[in-house]
């Protein structure tokens, strides 16, 4: 049984790269990208988490980062999360790769944590440039930053490169660990996407955790099929 391999590569594992995507805050409430409940009035995330629609209309994007806002200020972090925030206490070295912007993993306890994606927690003001955590409920949209400019999430849209810091750290972490654990994601958006492939060409095992299969699946040293809040923490048992 691949539960019972794969918990011993873990025990075994001096360093571990984890990445993870919208599939682990799913047992949270957090609707996923490409899943059922996903959509937000039919619009697909390529078409509203991109510059241009933000150029277009900035209020319409606002209203569906509003919206996941408030369904994710619901949401509390899930066995999942917990999972990697004990896993990462007990490893030498462990580093956890996000593409989420839900803020969970943060709020779960992880600490040598790369959110390559961003935050919608985050606003990036377009005139000034301040970053600041903004958690408060919005009530004008698109919200204003206090020298007037346009404020926008500080989440890294489609067409956009990744802050160069979080994917050079992200990098070296795939290629320095013993095994890798892809969880909860479609493996489609790139540059993530293409991590897991970089572990195997170095003959690292990699492990996914997912609902379904993905492109990855018949790739990945071991597939664990099931949810992420069952199957994490009886990998850490
Ligand atoms: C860039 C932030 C270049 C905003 C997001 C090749 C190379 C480089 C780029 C590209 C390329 N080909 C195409 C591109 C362009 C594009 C891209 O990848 N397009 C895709 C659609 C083909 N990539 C980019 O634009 C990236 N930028 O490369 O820039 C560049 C370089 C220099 C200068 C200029 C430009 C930027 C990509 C980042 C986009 N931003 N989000 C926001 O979130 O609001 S992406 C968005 O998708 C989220 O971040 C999300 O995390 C991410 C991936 O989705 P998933 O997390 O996988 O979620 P999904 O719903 O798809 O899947 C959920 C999975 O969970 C499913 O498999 C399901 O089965 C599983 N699941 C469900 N429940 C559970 C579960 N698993 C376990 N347990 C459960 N309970
Ligand atoms: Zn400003």
């Amino acid at each position: 049984m691949s539960l019972e391999a794969v918990r011993a590569i873990l025990a075994s594992a001096r360093s571990i790269a984890v990445l993870t995507g919208a599939g682990i805050s799913a047992e949270s409430g957090v609707p996923t990208f490409r899943g059922p409940g996903g959509l937000w009035r039919d619009y697909r995330p390529e078409d509203l988490a991109t510059p241009e629609a933000f150029a277009r209309d900035p209020r319409l994007v606002w209203e569906w980062y509003d919206w996941r806002r408030r369904k994710i200020a619901e949401a509390t972090p899930n066995l999942g999360h917990y999972a990697l925030v004990t896993l990462e206490k007990r490893a030498p070295d462990l580093t956890l790769i996000t593409q989420n912007v839900d803020g969970l993993h943060p709020l779960a306890g992880s600490r040598n944590l790369l959110e390559i994606h961003g935050s919608l927690w985050r606003t990036r003001c377009l005139s000034c440039h301040e970053v600041r955590d903004n958690r408060e409920l919005l009530t004008r949209l698109p919200p204003r930053c206090a020298c007037e400019g346009l404020l926008r999430p500080d989440v890294v849209w489609f067409g956009e490169p990744l802050p160069y810091e979080l994917l050079k750290r992200s990098i070296r972490a795939v290629e320095g660990c013993n095994v890798m654990l892809v969880i909860g994601t479609s493996s489609l958006v790139q540059p993530a996407a293409s991590m897991a492939g970089e572990a195997l060409s170095r003959g690292t095992p990699v492990v996914e955790i997912n609902l379904d299969p993905t492109p990855l699946s018949e790739r990945a040293t071991h597939f664990l099929q099931g949810k992420a809040g069952d199957i994490l923490p009886r990998l850490i048992a």
